[in-house]
């Protein structure tokens, strides 16, 4: 009885739901737009048959409102096409073009492309195109993805944690997977597919070696299923010590022709079972994790046998270069690039080295990471986070697609023109691998990434993947007028938010080039204080530096000279406070307090201008916010409202501790019309919070 009254409610909220749904959005449905109550639908027709075909066409079904023309999908090499001048060559694998056509006496909408993916592409990209204020009248859209790979990182473990996911269990139901294949898997991809993403790793970097077992190979296998329509190829994260845990040897020393044989015989396995498997991705000899340097091999010894074992499946292995040692005494930030740069030119052809967009850690701000433009026989897949496990977790609102453009569009200083972008593209020369990688944020959660404004951040990743040339101030406005309708004040006002997010958080948690201040673990609030780690490099000291007299950190000649991992011009650049972005002071300068900014205010007024800064920022999004409280569904204007105010708090907090904190090391008074901090130094130092989600355990 009970149960029934339960549902009838539930009916009762769904009907309500359906009726006027301006009331309540759960943010389920994403940047997809609310399916068109179609009577009489657009005739969509397919010129050969195929689940891809079949969902790209239920896809404009859908979308297109009724009157539009009719629609064929057809392959560019479909001789119904001959004549139409369509450049197949241009158009790659996974390139789309949609145009008015006459096609048999008939006129009609044609979505085309080499193969059912780039089809399915150009139908989302129709629909995008659509609920984004385009006119179905004039479709005529093309567009060829600059990488090959676009992939999502998930760190989910195979107990449902997912490590820095701040949005719920993992989506992954291992337990229940192979038989049951949730009907979420879809949508997952579905989403996916929308934004061009076409890879994913489904584990953990910090990987167990059971993933590679034949019972998770089965389950891996069935989410392979669910995914291959949607063009999402399916990756896992190795083990590298597996052979020994799984496998019975005794050592997995990438030299020892037995550990060989296990790769090979392993990978032969994985692609029994999933044809389409795309490869390995490795976290070797990083925090803890095994790997060849165990054994005296380096990394490319390692990398080039686990590529050995997947090349005959045309598989490939992304290999980390995110490693630093507690044995080694030189600048965490110099790490990777000491280590990887000499290897250059040593990699399998089917390998690629996975750079994070900067030298430490996915802080809210770093300088792009020196390695790019510095291996040039190695292809390199930039990684960036997309779960903001330094920016607030979900609650705060940061939108990352400034920070991945700034990275993305950074020169190299190496060759002339050369950016990041650059880098991580497809190249005239025709190296075949070129991608982007992003740390997943999604989780069980309802609206899959703990918040609506989250969404934005998997959205603006996977389109920056496809091209980054996009502008991340226009790839707001796509998502705002797909995720709130097209009413433009709230298109502009949402868009205006966003904007200014990003620059916000770093402005609270660590202004001028400051990084790593965290708390310890997980990385939830302010912990400059910290300094009883084990490692000096897990502790927020060893970042900033700062005493009596001054504060950052020397990576100039006279300090750990990390600029002279970067081309000569941009070091020249960095080499000199006066010619380094402030943005950037502290990351490579220590300074005296009392420092001359170019404005003539002290560093130390400088910093806490930006500490308030941050804050008040913070305070005109949520009046902004607050503006279109009439114009958003209720349930989406109200999580979203109060999760600014929990950032509000938070941003307060953020600057109240540092500036409590730095206080207590330079003694200085805080500027005219700048705020006490509400608690002592010793409240903030006290704060614990034992169940922060994310945290690995
Ligand atoms: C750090 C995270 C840690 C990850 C590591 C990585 O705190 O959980 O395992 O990056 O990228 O940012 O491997």
């Amino acid at each position: 009885m009970k149960l029934i009254r339960r549902l009838s409610s539930l009916w009762a909220c769904a009907a309500l739901a359906l009726a006027s749904p301006a009331l309540a959005d759960d943010g389920y449905r994403l940047w997809l737009g609310s399916a068109r109550e179609q009577t009489s639908p657009v005739p969509v027709e397919l010129s050969d048959d195929s689940p891809t075909l079949r969902i790209a066409a239920e896809e404009l079904r859908r979308a297109l409102p009724a009157g539009s023309r009719p629609v064929l999908l057809a392959r560019a090499d479909d001789p119904a096409l001959a004549g139409l001048g369509i450049e197949r060559q241009a158009l790659g694998l996974e390139g789309y073009r949609v145009q008015r056509a006459m096609i048999g006496g008939r006129e009609m909408t044609l979505v085309t492309g080499a193969t059912d993916i780039a089809i399915l592409y150009g139908a989302f990209a129709v629909l995008r195109h659509m609920n984004s204020g385009g006119d179905a009248a004039d479709l005529a859209l093309i567009s060829v993805p600059k990488t090959r790979l676009r992939i999502l990182n998930h760190w989910d473990n195979l107990d449902g944690a997912v490590e820095r996911g701040y949005a719920g269990q993992s989506l992954w139901d291992w337990w229940t997977l192979p038989d049951f294949k949730h009907p979420r898997y879809a949508d997952y991809a579905r989403a996916n597919a929308s934004i061009g993403i076409n890879g994913t790793v489904l584990n953990n970097v910090n990987a167990k070696a059971q993933s590679l077992t034949a019972p998770y190979i089965a389950k891996a296998a069935a989410l392979a299923e669910v995914f291959r329509p949607y063009g999402i190829k399916i990756y896992l994260s190795a083990r590298f010590s597996a052979p020994i845990e799984i496998g019975g040897l005794k050592t997995a020393d990438p030299r020892d022709p037995a550990v060989a044989a296990w790769w090979k015989a392993k990978a032969g396995e994985i692609y029994r079972a999933i044809p389409d498997f795309g490869g390995f991705l490795v976290k070797a000899n990083s925090e803890g994790q095994p790997g060849p340097r165990d054994y005296g091999a380096s990394h490319a010894d390692g990398a080039n046998m686990l590529a050995a074992a997947v090349k005959p499946h045309g598989g490939i292995v992304m290999w980390r270069a995110f490693v630093y040692a507690d044995t080694d005494p030189e600048d965490r930030a110099k790490q990777a690039y000491t280590e990887f740069k000499p290897l250059d030119g040593q990699f399998a052809d089917n390998v690629l080295v996975q750079v994070k967009n900067g030298a430490i850690d996915f802080q809210p701000r770093e300088p792009f990471h020196p390695l790019f433009g510095a291996m040039p026989k190695t292809p390199l897949i930039a990684e960036f986070q997309i779960t903001k496990e330094y920016l607030g977790f979900a609650t705060h609102l940061a939108y990352l697609g400034p920070l991945f453009e700034e990275v993305l569009d950074a020169p190299t200083g190496v060759r002339r023109g050369e950016t990041v972008a650059s880098v991580i593209t497809d190249k005239a020369d025709g190296q075949a691998l070129s991608g982007m990688a992003g740390v997943a944020n999604i989780g069980r959660d309802r609206d899959w990434s703990g918040s609506t404004f989250n969404q934005a951040n998997w959205y603006v990743f996977g389109r920056l993947a496809w091209d980054p040339a996009l502008s991340s101030q226009a790839l707001a406005r796509e998502w705002a007028a797909q995720t709130f309708g097209d009413d433009p004040v709230v298109i502009d006002t949402v868009v205006a938010m966003m904007m200014r997010s990003r620059e916000a958080v770093v402005d609270y948690t660590g202004p001028l080039g400051l990084a790593h201040l965290f708390a310890t673990g997980h990385h939830y609030g302010p912990g400059p204080w910290v300094s009883d780690l084990a490692r000096p490099e897990w502790n927020p000291v060893y970042y900033h530096r700062a005493d009596k007299q001054g504060i950052g950190f020397d990576r100039t000649r006279t300090g750990s000279n990390a600029i002279a991992q970067y081309a000569p011009s941009i070091a020249r650049r960095y080499a000199d406070p006066r010619s380094t972005p402030p943005e950037e002071l502290l990351w490579f300068h220590h300074l005296p307090w009392d420092y001359r900014m170019a404005d003539g205010k002290t560093l130390w007024e400088e910093l806490v201008r930006r500490y308030d800064r941050g804050v008040a920022e913070v305070a005109a999004m949520r009046e902004q916010w607050a503006t279109l409280k009439p114009r958003i569904d209720a349930e989406r204007w109200t999580k979203t409202d109060v999760f600014l105010a929990v950032q509000h708090r938070e941003a307060q907090w953020w600057r109240d501790a540092s500036l409590a904190y730095w206080r207590s090391i330079n003694g200085l008074a805080l500027p005219a019309g700048s705020k006490a901090p509400e608690h002592s130094l010793e409240h903030y130092k006290q704060m614990r919070f034992p169940f922060a989600p994310g945290n690995p355990h």
